[in-house]
């Protein structure tokens, strides 16, 4: 007897809809679901590796407590109950600063973790918070918490109606697409072409989203800002502002226009390599063509001016009219408003340098230090020092730059615990590994991609499988968690209540109030909505009248909303063009300009994502790791050339911070100068229980990456352009 269940693959942001044929507990097959209205029966070769994971006898089922070099089964009540006592007794005799937390990427991609996570982050009481945000998005945050006044205002490309779509540093082919949660992105670009628009890349390397492309533009590494400026001075000098339905809401357009003036495209050619032609044609074209936008994604985050580009992107559609406008940028309205709030479910809008890294430093950003410095934390002495760690749905080791170092910062922690399925590069250093349910055993809704989609839909996934016997979902493992901490500083307190009252309310009710209380929802008596009052009701979603709507429901392309949904700034929602700290921020890219003058003749690393890959952890599903070594280091035919190397040959690849081996690929995909090598290998490390994923471990790009790169506006980590020297591999 076989059953379909409908549900939704939480792998990357695409929120493709999955058709699942199940036998009993056994996974038959996995199809996409063509009656989704937003994926349409679109998925990639990643939603059939479900069923890997599903059966991973690698994949941990139980708690497991490490004794010196071995690993001991617990259950769960004594889990929890091991990792709030050694939490609470290191913060009583060390502080509260004393343990940190690390949240990874699958956070987003899952419920419960991401409904209960931050309250575990709150209840901790610490400083020292640490994401994959740092290593990420981080720039577009930090954009949108000064331009447009909350860190997740993100402008998301309307990717249906545009007919020219300019992006830079992305490859949603690869990617599926990123801050912009589209299902079936590719036959979504297709169709910009298709109905005579255009799509045109910069990007270090030729990338397949660039080969399927109607131009693509080699650009070094670290320098967007450069051509993004000098794209929005092209708009000034020649007239071309349109602010349009906004002006009246944007403020410094007079101070934008003038700290853009010395930026022109022939400096922009020179640092990037660009030519001032291109630059010109396509401010142009950008200004001119009705339905246009710029989006720009990891490759114009994770780089040493991260943070003003990701401001240009920002002000170019702003200035040429295409933000908030059909085939412009626009923003989601999605069933659950994070943004708006209500129901507990809201994200704050933002913080900057309110406290500052101990050994470096630097400043938070939304509650957050940059996870460069966490190391460094770890290994300072003094007091302050980080002595205890929870990371969440992560793999720093592998993730994040100078990893090695990490690594052996871990080694050296009084007590970590990880909420991780699988015991890899990170958790290896954990004394307690809680691990989760499998994702075909969870409920699903998309708290974060809903809100960063092309179009407005809504969709509430059962798990596929009921739960095993004692197993748990992240939610259940986390809300646990919280309690016992709370409970440990005292039994009645009002915050052990509380704990207790939220990790009964689980992720379901949480949801369903949101959606109550959200902008297509019937409302719920007694419950405080947004900090806007009461929004005018448009529907009766529910989590029940999500479930009589497996394939989830379409509510439409996104709709104009600003200045509306700005929130207030001294009472006023208002757009700043040039917030000053950004301004002042140039400064540092005219040094960068004069340091180019003397630059070394070394390489410049770039990574890159591959279609059956997802970050760090799914190369332990055999269907995806059929295939030739994809851990490659790409370069340039002139540059192999010149250090007499060819395809095949193994070679060294070195930075300051470490040096790895790996077979080269000559190619004139990527341009003169920089070499390329995937992110999230390096599976050969000791005592990792990944049997698939050891027979193909590669090298880890980010034991080449340097922790003292930063972008030090924002403090997100440079992953792109790091320095190297590429020599033959010895013997
Ligand atoms: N050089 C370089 N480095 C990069 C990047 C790059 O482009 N270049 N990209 C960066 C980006 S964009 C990101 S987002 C980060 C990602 O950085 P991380 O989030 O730290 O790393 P991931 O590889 O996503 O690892 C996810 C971890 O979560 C676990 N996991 C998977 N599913 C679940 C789940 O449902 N529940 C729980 N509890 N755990 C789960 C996995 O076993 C794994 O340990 O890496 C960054 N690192
Ligand atoms: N298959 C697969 N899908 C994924 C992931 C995965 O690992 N595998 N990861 C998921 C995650 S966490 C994320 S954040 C998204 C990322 O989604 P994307 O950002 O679309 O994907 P990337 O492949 O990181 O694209 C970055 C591009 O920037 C280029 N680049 C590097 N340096 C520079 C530079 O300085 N300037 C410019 N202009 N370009 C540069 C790189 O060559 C690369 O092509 O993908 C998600 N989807
Ligand atoms: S594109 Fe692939 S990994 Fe992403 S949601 Fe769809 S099936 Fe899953
Ligand atoms: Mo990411």
């Amino acid at each position: 007897m076989t059953r379909t269940a409908y549900t939704t693959c939480a792998l990357c942001e695409a929120m493709c809809g999955l058709r699942v044929e199940v036998a009993g507990d056994r996974v038959v097959e996995i199809r996409g679901d063509e009656d989704d209205p937003f994926s349409r029966g679109h998925v990639c070769p990643k939603a059939l590796a479900l069923q890997d994971l599903h059966e991973d006898p690698d994949r941990l089922r139980r708690p497991m407590r490490r004794v010196g070099d071995t690993w001991e089964p617990l259950g769960w009540d004594e889990a929890i109950a091991f990792a709030a006592d050694r939490i609470h007794d290191l913060q009583r005799r060390h502080g509260g600063d004393a343990f940190a937390a690390y949240l990874g990427n699958p956070t987003a991609h899952n419920l419960g973790a991401i409904v209960y996570a931050p309250l575990v982050l709150k209840s901790l009481r610490t400083k020292h918070r640490y994401s994959a945000t740092s290593v990420d998005q981080l720039p577009h945050m930090f954009a949108s918490f000064f331009v447009l006044g909350h860190q997740l205002l993100f402008a998301i490309p309307d990717l249906d109606r545009t007919d020219l779509f300019i992006a830079f540093g992305a490859n949603p082919l690869a990617s599926n697409g990123s801050i912009m949660t589209a299902g079936d992105v590719r036959g979504r670009l297709r169709a910009i072409r298709e109905r005579g628009g255009r799509v045109v890349y910069f990007d270090p390397r030729r990338t397949e989203s660039a080969k399927a492309a109607d131009a693509h533009h080699f650009i070094r590494p670290g320098t967007d800002a450069f051509v993004l400026l000098a794209m929005l001075h092209v708009v000034f000098a020649e007239g071309l502002v349109k602010l349009g339905r906004l002006a009246s809401s944007c403020e410094r357009l007079d101070v934008l226009e003038a700290v853009t003036k010395a930026y022109t495209p022939e400096r922009a050619e020179r640092v990037s390599g660009v030519p001032a032609a291109t630059t010109r044609a396509l401010a142009r074209e950008l200004a001119t063509t009705e339905r246009a936008l710029v989006y720009g994604r990891v490759g114009a985050c994770v780089q040493e001016h991260g943070g003003l580009a990701a401001w240009a992107l920002l002000a170019l559609n702003l200035v040429t009219g295409h933000f908030d406008e059909p085939g412009g940028v626009m923003f989601p309205t999605p069933a659950v408003d994070v943004i708006r709030g209500g129901a507990g479910v809201g994200i704050s809008r933002g913080s900057f340098g309110r406290w500052k890294s101990r050994v470096r430093g630097l400043p938070e950003f939304g509650g957050e230090l940059p996870v460069a410095c966490l190391a460094e934390e770890i290994t300072t002495p003094g007091e302050g020092r980080v002595r205890g760690l929870l990371t969440i749905c992560g793999n720093p080791v592998l993730s994040t730059p100078n990893g090695a170092q990490l690594e052996r910062a871990l080694a050296g922690l009084d007590f970590m615990v990880s909420v991780d399925p699988y015991l890899n590069e990170t958790t290896r250093h954990a004394h307690l590994i809680l691990p989760p349910v499998s994702p075909l055993e969870r409920d699903h809704y998309d708290l974060v991609f809903h809100a960063v989609a092309v179009r407005n839909t809504a969709k509430w996934s059962p798990a596929v499988f009921p739960k095993p016997e004692g197993a748990r979902d992240d939610g259940e493992i986390l809300g646990a968690l919280l309690e016992a901490i709370e409970h440990r500083r005292g039994r009645l307190t009002k915050r052990a209540l509380r704990a207790t009252a939220l990790r009964r309310l689980g992720a379901r009710r949480v949801v369903d109030l949101g959606l109550r209380v959200g902008p297509y929802g019937a409302g719920v008596a007694g419950v405080a909505v947004g900090e806007r009052g009461l929004v005018r009701a448009r529907g009766d979603l529910s989590v029940a009248a999500l479930e009589r709507a497996p394939h989830g429901v379409d509510l439409g392309p996104l709709e104009r909303c600003m200045p509306d949904r700005l929130p207030r700034r001294d009472g006023r929602r208002v757009i700043d063009l040039a917030p000053q700290l950004l301004v002042d921020d140039l400064r540092r890219l005219d040094e960068y300009e004069r340091r180019l003058d003397d630059a070394s003749p070394a390489l410049s690393l770039i990574g890159r994502r591959q279609l059956r890959s997802n970050n760090s952890w799914m190369h332990n599903a055999p269907q995806l790791m059929k295939g030739r070594d994809r851990c490659t280091l790409l370069m340039h035919p002139s540059d192999a050339e010149a250090r007499g190397l060819a395809s095949g040959d193994r070679v060294r690849v070195a930075s300051r911070v470490g040096e790895v081996e790996a077979p080269l690929e000559v190619s004139d995909e990527v341009m003169p100068g920089v070499v390329s090598l995937p992110h999230g290998f390096g599976h050969h490390r000791p005592g990792v229980r990944l049997r698939v994923a050891a027979e193909s471990p590669g090298v880890s790009l980010n034991d080449l990456t340097d922790d003292r790169a930063l972008d030090l506006l924002t403090g997100t980590a440079v992953l792109n352009g790091t320095p190297v020297e590429v020599t033959r591999a010895p013997g």
